[in-house]
């Protein structure tokens, strides 16, 4: 016969008072330079950041003017992935636009 008795009640340890961890979250940012065309970062914003060109418009001139600005938060391996996509094409296009991420 098994042990199991409805009259006593189990405490299940979680080992953490957090019941769920959130994943740590990574910024993903364009850097400013002098050589890539204010169209193909509009146009990297639109395709890799999924922005619509509004809001694309006011990212790139967000970084034009401030040498730095955010594209989007989002878990390791999708801002990696990112940091990756936009590197190469900026490369495939001849521009020196630097992509990096930072933990939040
Ligand atoms: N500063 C560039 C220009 O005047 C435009 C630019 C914007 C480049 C944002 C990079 O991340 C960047 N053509």
């Amino acid at each position: 016969m098994s042990n199991y008795d409805p009259n006593v009640e189990e405490r299940v340890e979680s080992g953490t008072d957090t019941e769920v961890e959130e994943p740590p979250m990574y910024k993903v940012m364009l850097l400013n330079d002098d050589y890539t065309t204010m169209e193909f970062v509009i146009e990297v914003l639109v395709y890799v950041f999924r922005k619509s060109a509004e809001e694309a418009t006011r990212i790139m001139l967000n970084v034009h003017r401030n040498g730095v600005g955010i594209c989007g938060v989002y878990p390791f391996e999708v801002a990696e992935t990112k940091v990756n996509t936009v590197e190469t094409l900026a490369r495939e296009n001849g521009f020196p636009l630097k992509c990096i991420m930072e933990r939040e």
